[in-house]
């Protein structure tokens, strides 16, 4: 099984202006995130490739994953070392035939027939959620709650990553239930002090691995 990280910090820049990606991937490393995903839904190509390019550039520099979200065109030109496909996106088995063996491929997965498909065709992880209510994606779900996440990280055969409203609050709960670690943007792009913040989200992580 592929090594996969605990905190997933998504660089964003619509829930806020402050920083940009590459500013909000350095003090997510700074704080001690293990893994940074870049989203970017709107913009040119270009503009997107820049912006990975950056992140990219911090991220191998620190020695931490970048994993794109949704843009394998982009995550193939900037080497992430990996990507996430939602269920709108390419298929898992053909990202798999795209990317280096080593990648590490990210599904999000909302039933339980999705995660076991998602699985079969080869994700190295399951994003699950939304776990509660959430304003960072306006297409989110309905919240799925802890129950429908304890059942997900029981029949997934690889690690699953919560996202979704998830709070500092919740992350002890969510990670005893079985969940591998947890994807946020608010809780960390949202924030005053973005590396604080990552830095209480990672302590809250490892205090549940430990009890
Ligand atoms: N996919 C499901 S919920 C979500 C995504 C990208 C948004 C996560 O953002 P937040 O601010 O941590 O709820
Ligand atoms: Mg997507």
């Amino acid at each position: 099984m592929k090594q996969v990280g605990v905190l997933h910090v998504i660089t964003d820049t619509t829930i806020q202006s402050r920083f940009t990606h590459a500013q909000l991937a350095e003090m997510a490393i700074e704080g001690g995130a293990d893994t940074i995903q870049f989203r970017q839904k709107t913009g040119t190509t270009r503009d997107m490739l820049n912006a990975a390019r950056e992140v990219q550039a911090i991220c191998a520099r620190h020695g931490v994953p970048l994993i794109v979200n949704d843009r394998a065109d982009i995550a193939l030109a900037i080497g992430s070392a990996g990507v996430h496909f939602g269920q709108d996106d390419l298929p898992i088995v053909v990202g798999c035939t795209l990317f280096p063996p080593d990648s590490i491929i990210g599904a999000s997965a909302r039933t339980e027939g999705k995660v076991m498909e998602a699985i079969a065709e080869g994700a190295d992880y399951i994003g699950f959620g939304p776990i509660r209510q959430t304003s960072s994606k306006p297409d989110a779900e309905a919240p799925k709650g802890l129950d429908a996440l304890t059942r997900m990280c029981e029949i997934a055969q690889c690690p699953v990553i919560a996202i979704g409203g998830i709070t500092v609050e919740d992350v002890y709960d969510v990670i005893r239930v079985g969940a591998h670690g947890i994807a946020v943007i608010s809780a960390v792009c949202g924030e005053p002090d973005p590396p604080a913040a990552t830095q209480r989200l990672v302590a809250e992580i490892h205090r549940a691995k430990r009890d």
